[in-house]
């Protein structure tokens, strides 16, 4: 029986594991047959949300662009994988009334702004210290966990398999580890 595609939703801090997570997310379900497709800020802030930069109403406007281009996907059949930092818990849950609650899978990927700034693997946290970021999220911005994600993974903790399999699990319910 196939069942309705899910959005699965992974917010958190630049840095946090969103888009290794996702990756590892599409393999496992393009591997099972779905058919998947991953949004981030680089796909979306390089051609439909260029105009945006990131102050709260840009963040704003690039998370409902976001939630209305996955609402097609969805409806087109395709499991949605979005890794945005999607700071602001209304916004959060305004993508969620836009594609529907019963679609929408929140995962909050769980990682304290001191080990993503350790990792700084694009050297942004440095920039952002030295002011030439401005409004970064965890440094200059806020970022406002979510109060009951679906699922909470810790990534400075778990192995990527791990917090993979949390997912997947509400995702795929019978699967097993
Ligand atoms: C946060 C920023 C900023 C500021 C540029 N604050 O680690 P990255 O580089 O590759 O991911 C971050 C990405 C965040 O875009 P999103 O579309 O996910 O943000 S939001 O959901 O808040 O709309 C980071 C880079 O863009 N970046 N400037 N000021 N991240």
């Amino acid at each position: 029986m196939m069942q309705e595609p899910r959005l699965i939703w992974l917010t958190g801090l630049s840095g946090s594991g969103k888009s290794t997570l996702a990756l590892r997310l599409e393999h496992y379900f393009f591997f099972k047959h779905f058919k998947v497709f991953i949004l981030d800020g680089d796909n979306m802030r390089s051609g439909l949300c260029s105009d945006l930069g990131f102050s709260e109403e840009d963040r704003k406007e690039n998370l409902r662009r976001v939630g209305e281009v996955s609402k097609l996907m969805l409806d087109a059949g395709l499991t949605v994988i979005c890794a945005f930092i999607s700071p602001s818990g209304e916004d959060r849950s305004a993508i969620k009334n836009i594609v529907g609650e019963q679609r929408f899978i929140e995962v909050y990927v769980n990682c304290t702004v001191e080990v993503c700034e350790e990792r700084d693997v694009k050297g942004l946290y440095a920039k952002a210290r030295k002011g030439l970021i401005p409004n970064f999220t965890g440094v200059s911005a806020p970022y406002d966990p979510p109060a009951l994600p679906d699922v909470e993974v810790h990534t400075a903790e778990e192995t990527v398999e791990e917090s993979m399999y949390k997912i997947i699990k509400l995702v795929e319910p019978a699967i097993s580890l």
